[in-house]
């Protein structure tokens, strides 16, 4: 399916008035203020997100699945989905590959695809949360920390792999989410499964080639729901510097206990120099992997905030952060909810982009809490889609990517292609 230039002119067309109107209302406020709206849009274009190969089809809930017609049948189709992303959004430029369900059969082939959707490789992401068929030992009791030589070492040779299929698309990084956990007190010894937690981690940070990075993801419960190894992020922080200085923690915001302070946490990793990866989700009760920025916008402003300050003033040397989105829908559209996560990542951070970072540094010296409070609030309650738009605009994108979508009925057009019942590998 192609999206042609004149169907996303022909949709502009009738929004573009309105647009220019909010547009140059906004832009003049705050330029009057001393921001430079020039310089957010420009900053924008490297705000890319990386889709994971995952999300493109209808994920399932442990009761069931149900069926979305049109979804990715192979890897190809799920390089077509994030390209489509991208063209309609121009901040989706990346792709995040997960060994086993998206083997790149053929390597070659699979770049050039990618290439054509103007896509780039982001981190790799290996499975040892599950049993594949013909396995020979079972991650049931644990992986990479398990008590048994044999399977942590099947588990390192999944994640060299896992690199190995990397390196041939120009990927540079690895992640690894590790589920291993126990779910009854005596079952596990702490101490033993960290330490060959991180002798495992070791083995696969010394398979790297010298330009990749691996991020350490934690999780405090779940699928095990007693401990879980990497509970949380001094732990992963402790793991990423005791490797080295090509590991990093990632943070995902549906892996953290209800009303954990998430932006400090992205604080102090920044200060550190240790925030590898960022997983957007967003969550009411646990890892509900729901809507980014559907029920806590506030939460992620104040993270961007942090993201924005850590890496402008960047004292600990942070190198430049994988950001992913982790979702998966089984209500809603995929593509469509990930083009409405796309737009909160936007939105935030142009919030984010435009506090008065000196009045508030100036505010927080004089020690007056209430104007401190009154920058923050200010720029979180001020309607800066027009900005967003005005940036998909200028880069040939739909004014309003979820509209043009159903508009379009590019949905329809999917289902015609792959037809209504195909099966899309993934959770
Ligand atoms: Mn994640």
């Amino acid at each position: 399916m192609e999206v042609k230039k004149n169907q996303i002119d022909d949709f502009n067309r009738d929004l573009i008035t309105n647009h220019q109107m909010e547009f140059e209302f906004l832009s003049s406020k705050l330029n009057s203020r001393g921001v430079d709206v020039e310089s957010i849009i420009r900053d924008m274009e490297e705000l890319q997100i990386a889709i994971p190969s995952w999300a493109l089809g209808a994920g399932g809930t442990r009761f069931g699945r149900f069926a979305q017609g049109g979804t990715p049948g192979n890897l190809q189709e799920k390089i077509k989905d994030v390209g489509l992303i991208h063209h309609l959004t121009h901040s989706a430029g990346k792709i995040s590959l997960h060994i086993p369900w998206d083997i790149p059969e053929n390597p070659t082939e699979i770049v050039a695809l990618a290439k054509e959707n103007a896509l780039e490789f982001d981190a790799m992401n290996s499975n040892t949360f599950q049993d594949q068929e013909g396995q020979k030992l079972s991650y049931k009791l644990g992986s990479l920390s398990h008590v048994n030589s044999n399977v942590r070492q099947q588990a390192i040779d999944h994640n060299k792999k896992v690199i190995d299929y990397g390196c041939e698309l120009g990927s540079k990084s690895l992640t690894v989410w590790l589920a291993d956990g126990s779910n009854h007190p005596g079952q596990s010894n702490f101490r033993r499964a960290l330490n060959n937690t991180f002798k495992s981690l070791e083995s696969i940070y010394n398979h790297m080639p010298e330009d990749w990075s691996l991020y350490i993801e934690y999780k405090p419960f779940e699928p095990y729901f007693y401990s879980t190894v990497i509970p949380d992020w001094g732990t992963s922080f402790h793991l990423a510097s005791s490797l080295g200085e090509r590991a990093f923690t990632l943070v995902d915001l549906g892996h953290h206990l209800p009303n954990t302070n998430i932006e400090q946490i992205v604080s102090t990793l920044i200060s550190a120099g240790k925030l590898g990866g960022f997983h957007f989700n967003d969550s009411k009760f646990a890892d509900d992997d729901l809507t980014v920025g559907s029920i806590k916008p506030y939460q992620l402003f104040l993270i961007f905030n942090e993201i924005v300050q850590g890496m402008n003033d960047n004292v600990g040397g942070n190198p430049p952060i994988a950001y992913m989105i982790d979702a998966s829908h089984n209500i809603k559209d995929p593509i469509v909810d990930l083009i409405q996560s796309l737009d909160s990542i936007g939105l935030s951070y142009i919030k984010s982009r435009i506090i008065d970072s000196k009045s508030l540094n100036d505010a927080q010296l004089k020690e007056d809490t209430v104007l401190a409070s009154e920058i923050i609030n200010d720029a979180f309650q001020t309607d800066v889609r027009s900005i967003l738009r005005e940036y998909r605009r200028r880069h040939g994108a739909p004014l309003d990517a979820v509209r043009f979508f159903e508009k379009n009925e590019l949905r329809s057009q999917l289902i015609d292609e792959r037809g209504r019942n195909n099966l899309t590998t993934g959770l």
